[in-house]
């Protein structure tokens, strides 16, 4: 038994490239051996913040920081009432923090504690977004000159919102017979104040046909090399999410990830009945048993659970082992409010995990390299380890501390999705 004993447990909140990151570092006795995870829920973060201050700190203090397997299952149960976006991500925190302070002892990366690499890099995709089909093309063909090969596609629909593209407030709604607005639950966004995503009014018929439109537009512009993704992102009703499953067939996508929200799961069987276009679900899950029953019936072709979601590297490793088993590939989600911190645990994962498929990439700023040092290279599409031991990640704290949270309204809620007739939308 060693003598290495957890001493502290701190939360650093830092905005470097204007999302709000939520970072958990574990201190040992050992004044040099620390480790560093990603918590990161930027719609809630004080509620993570107290998660891990006011209950998992004082659980955790003084036990040993070599029994990742037992600190988890241990702190998972100690609040009874277990999971959701708030305690996994508290748990995700403590539970990377101690892998990369385990691969630290060890003098190893964590994809060597986890059996070694089944690969030397790691796939990405990245973010082509505009708000009419050229721009779209624009940053495809940037991206492609940069060397990528998998770039995922979304246009703004006119006159809407759309996820994955800032502007279109739904104040004029595109077509002449599109439906009138029958609501008055619009408002206007306050100046002063950032908007992750701002709300207004999202119809699915104009969306799917924007959406097919810059398929087409793309695969006749830009041609059949590159691999195209895109996310629905919920939104849309089950049957025409089916029928759109369908059309996007034919320009043979990469994957078309969250067609439908976890709490539509079972409409996965359908789509799967009728179209071979390859179907990716997961950023929303919470817990192993949404995921069983889509890996196991076959239902996904790609799970791209968020991992510090889940709890981190512990349960993400052993999806990683069952979707092995099923030949479905994992895509952990990988946007811009996952931290580097939490890039670079994904990227241990997509080394280590043969049924590894792609991972998404949200291209780190110039502040966030800076308060992360060691933020995994990417080159060519590809995103590569740099060797060191643990997770192979730092973070600054006096760089971090110079990039506090800004002001926002709703606390850094989202804002609502609404159809014409005022109701709400899953985002
Ligand atoms: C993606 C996601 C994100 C989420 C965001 C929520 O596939 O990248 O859908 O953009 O919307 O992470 O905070
Ligand atoms: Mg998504």
């Amino acid at each position: 038994m060693s003598n290495l004993r957890i001493r502290d447990v701190r939360t650093i909140f830092t905005e470097p490239d204007n999302i709000r990151l939520v970072i958990v570092k574990i201190e040992t006795n050992e004044p040099e051996i620390y480790g560093v995870g990603c918590a990161t829920f930027t719609q809630r973060p004080t509620a993570v913040f107290a998660a891990v201050e006011d209950y998992l700190k004082p659980f955790l203090i003084g036990k040993d920081p070599a029994d990742i397997e037992d600190i988890w299952q241990s702190s998972y149960v100690s609040s009874y009432w277990r999971n959701g976006p708030v305690l996994n991500n508290a748990l995700s925190g403590i539970d990377q923090a101690l892998w990369d302070i385990k691969g630290k002892l060890a003098g190893m990366p964590v994809y060597d504690l986890l059996g070694g690499k089944a690969r030397s890099s790691a796939a990405v995709y990245v973010h082509a977004n505009g708000s009419e089909y050229q721009e779209v093309e624009d940053d495809v063909r940037m991206y492609m000159e940069e060397g990528f090969h998998h770039i995922r596609v979304q246009v703004v629909t006119p006159g809407y919102v759309t996820y994955g593209n800032k502007g279109s407030s739904g104040e004029s709604i595109s077509s002449k017979y599109g439906p009138r607005l029958g609501t008055d639950r619009i408002f206007e966004p306050l100046s002063d104040t950032l908007h992750a995503h701002p709300g207004g009014i999202f119809e699915p018929g104009p969306y799917m046909k924007s959406a097919l439109g810059l398929f087409e537009y793309i695969r006749s512009k830009v041609g059949w090399d590159i691999e195209i993704l895109h996310d629905v992102h919920e939104r849309i009703p089950p049957i025409q999410g089916i029928g759109f499953a369908k059309e996007v067939e034919q320009y043979k996508l990469y994957f078309l990830e969250d067609l439908f929200s976890p709490e539509d799961n079972d409409y996965f069987r359908m789509v799967r009945h009728q179209t071979s276009t390859p179907i990716a679900m997961g950023e929303l899950y919470n817990n192993p048993h949404e995921v069983i029953p889509m890996v196991k019936d076959r239902l996904i072709d790609f799970l791209r659970i968020h991992i510090s979601q889940i709890g981190g590297i512990t349960p993400a490793r052993k999806l990683a082992a069952l979707c092995e088993a099923f030949n479905v590939r994992t895509a952990w989600h990988g946007p811009g409010d996952t931290s580097p911190v939490g890039h670079a645990a994904n990227l241990m994962l997509d080394l280590n995990t043969i049924n590894f498929g792609i991972q998404e990439y949200a291209i780190f700023g110039d502040n966030s390299k800076e308060v992360f040092p060691g933020c995994p290279e990417v080159k060519d599409g590809y995103m590569w380890p740099n060797g060191s031991p643990g997770l192979g990640i730092d973070i600054n704290e006096a760089l971090a501390a110079k990039f506090p949270f800004k002001d926002r309204a709703y606390g850094g809620a989202w804002d609502t999705v609404r159809r014409a007739d005022g109701s709400v939308v899953k985002p």
